[in-house]
């Protein structure tokens, strides 16, 4: 029995379509979950003796699929995505173009859109293929990711020697944002259970803060962004002072420590002092509960690098994702060292280069005002995707007020612009929800758009911002009415 006994059925089916198969073509999406995804399922179809190839999509659509279907591949293994493409994957498979087999967690397409033949569960498109959390009642966002699919599917290849795979959905899961509550729940859990039984993850309860592995301690707790420590987080002279006052030998030879590098007892000491902190400075209980949270690690991997912690792993893969180097993504997964390390490592410094100069301009520039909104349009000078990135961490710097959701255009290419809309809890607490904004705003204008109440985007076609603005601006205001 797999993991999760719910989709143990569905797991075998897919496998046994796979072993069948001469040679497979795997496609997966571009980003954390999507390259662990990848990962785990090249391994697995490795170890069952399948010849198979890799290709990576960005946005799966009817283009993409159509260009799959040309590979001239039997059999296609989708991972972390094809749920919600059912409807055009349908159409391909009742033509004879490809054998499908789907492991995802996105919600899948309508039943009514899909090819004769393909069933319903509960109104989603769905046939015997279809690995998905989601159409056995396990919630895809916060249960099981893409990458715990794939292991769900590996597990059914290749039994108890895949167990080492877990790592990786550890990865996916946490980099898909599942843990954001603090640990991995549900399904997620059984997979980290698997790995500690597989002696490949270790759980431990410890502080939040991104960066435990690799960051000098002042850089630490200077960029803390999820709890926000007064005159610490964003303060590099806070947090050096801070650190200094504790009664810790926290350099060794001149340079700060890591918070790896700290015995239990200083740890301690240090936790203890930034909780105090917290409490004098009236930050509220439930966020400063937030400073101590489950971290997952990986003991095979050497201490002292993002490969040993699932969070600082998972935002090194999204770098390579963000700058379409997925075949640097995938070979770091798989256990390639040396120049993919390197060059993943070099993406991740441009990334955060490109970040820090992203906010720099909007800070010089600062934004425009809506009434209900406020914006910022990059054009050129921000690539479209970290623009929502540089659009959430400008919320609440100098000159942008936390009152109002805030609204970033970048050019995505000649005739389209990328936006990316981002707001605060609170605003979500009154009514705000950028999801069906950027979806009835792009529409609006001949474009598209969706996401998550607090963080969505959208794609407009050039020289349509006014008339955009306006609808956002009309639908934000009646939302927080
Ligand atoms: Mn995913």
């Amino acid at each position: 029995m797999g993991p999760v006994p719910e989709l143990d059925e569905r797991a075998t089916a897919c496998a046994d379509r796979l072993l069948d198969a001469e040679r497979v073509l795997l496609a997966s999406h571009i980003d954390a979950d999507g390259l662990t995804s990848a990962a785990i399922a090249s391994r697995a179809l490795d170890r069952a003796g399948l010849d198979h190839e890799v290709v990576f999509e960005k946005q799966l659509d009817a283009e993409r699929i159509a260009a799959i279907a040309a590979t001239g591949y039997e059999t296609v293994l989708f991972t972390d995505f094809g749920s919600g493409q059912l409807d055009v994957i349908s159409r391909h498979v009742a033509d004879g173009d490809f054998e499908a087999v789907i492991a995802d967690h996105h919600q899948p397409a309508d039943a009514d859109d899909c090819a004769p033949g393909f069933e319903a569960t509960d109104g989603y498109g769905d046939f015997a293929w279809h690995l998905n959390p989601l159409l056995v009642g396990i919630d895809g966002a916060s249960e099981l990711s893409g990458a715990g699919a794939s292991y769900v599917l590996a597990r059914a290849l290749g039994g108890d020697r895949n167990r080492d795979l877990a790592a990786l959905a550890v990865v996916g899961a946490v980099g898909d944002m599942q843990a954001t509550g603090g640990e991995l729940v549900g399904a997620n859990e059984a997979i980290v259970t698997d790995g500690i039984e597989a002696g490949v993850v270790t759980e431990t309860r410890d502080l939040s803060l991104y960066g435990k592995q690799t960051r000098p301690l002042p850089k630490l707790l200077e960029y803390a962004s999820d709890v926000h420590l007064p005159g610490i987080s964003n303060d590099e002279a806070g947090a050096i002072a801070f650190l200094e006052d504790l009664d810790l030998d926290l350099r060794a030879d001149g340079e700060w420590r890591r918070w790896i590098d700290l015995t239990d007892e200083e740890r301690q000491t240090l936790a203890s002092a930034l909780v105090q902190r917290a409490v004098t400075r009236g930050v509220p209980a439930e966020k400063i509960d937030r400073l101590v949270a489950t971290t997952y690690t990986f003991p095979n991997e050497p201490e002292g690098t993002e490969l040993r912690d699932a969070s600082e792993f998972s935002t090194l893969l999204n770098a390579t994702a963000r700058y379409e180097r997925a075949d640097v993504g995938l070979a770091v997964c798989l256990g390639e060292r040396g120049e993919p390390l390197e060059r993943a490592r070099r993406l991740l410094e441009n990334h955060r280069r490109n970040l820090s100069e992203g906010i720099d301009w909007v800070t010089r520039e600062g934004v425009k005002q809506r009434e209900h909104v406020q914006y910022f349009h990059a054009g050129d000078r921000i690539r479209e995707t970290i623009v929502g990135i540089v659009a959430g961490m400008a919320l609440g710097n100098d000159g942008v007020s936390r009152s109002k959701p805030i609204v970033a255009f970048a050019r995505k290419n000649d005739d389209e612009l990328k936006v990316s809309a981002r707001g605060t809890g609170v605003l979500v607490g009154h009514g705000l929800d950028l999801s069906a904004v950027m979806r009835e705003a792009s529409r609006a204008v001949d474009g598209d758009g969706g996401g998550h109440d607090v963080a969505a985007g959208a794609t407009i076609p050039d020289g349509r911002e006014d008339a955009f603005l306006d609808a956002v601006d009309r639908i934000v205001g009646e939302q927080l009415a």
